[in-house]
């Protein structure tokens, strides 16, 4: 297993739109442990494919108290089926340091397969319905900031920008 590198804002890459998953082969399945993997190491409770600059859609999350429930989501199809928004402070690897309330549907369905291509559905509300609408933002090349004014996420980019010409 490995511990892959997470982009952050604002590489370019973040921006990319994750192309469909045909193959569930072992190369595959090697991805899935290395996001799980990283995601646990950078004590996340989700963790995008795009963030670690694969573009390919899939995404890994673990939402439960205990970190035992590890759940993968490949090309995955959300369905917004409670419309009322709900309002979460949220967070994101790709963005270290900076959490903000955002709105988003309260109740989602999403249809996906598992590592070995099994179609699965399920409904979702509460912290998973967000974690699954923030990862499949990221599939589609979207970040929690677009949510923000133009001046917060201006600030924030600015701030991240300086950081990595400090570490680098
Ligand atoms: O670890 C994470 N925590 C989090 C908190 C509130 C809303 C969404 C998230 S997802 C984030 C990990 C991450 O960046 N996934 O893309
Ligand atoms: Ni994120």
């Amino acid at each position: 297993m490995a511990i892959l590198e997470i982009i952050e804002f604002p590489h370019p890459n973040l921006r990319k739109i994750a192309e469909p998953v045909t193959a569930f082969d072992a190369k595959l399945g090697r991805l899935v442990d290395d996001m799980f993997e990283t995601m646990y190491e950078a004590n996340g409770i989700g963790l995008a494919a795009t963030q670690v600059d694969i573009h390919k859609r899939l995404l890994v999350l673990d939402t439960s108290e205990e970190k035992d429930n590890p759940q993968v989501f490949v090309n995955p199809i959300i369905e917004i089926i409670e419309s009322d928004l709900s309002e979460y402070d949220e967070g994101c690897l790709s963005v270290p340091g900076f959490y903000e309330t955002i709105s988003r549907p309260k109740k989602i369905k999403v249809e996906a397969q598992n590592r070995v291509g099994e179609k699965f559905s399920i409904e979702a509300e509460g912290i998973l319905s967000v974690c699954i609408q923030h990862e499949i933002d990221h599939l589609d090349g979207k970040l929690f900031v677009d949510y923000l004014s133009s001046l917060k996420r201006n600030r924030i980019r600015d701030k991240l920008q300086k950081d990595h010409k400090s570490s680098s």
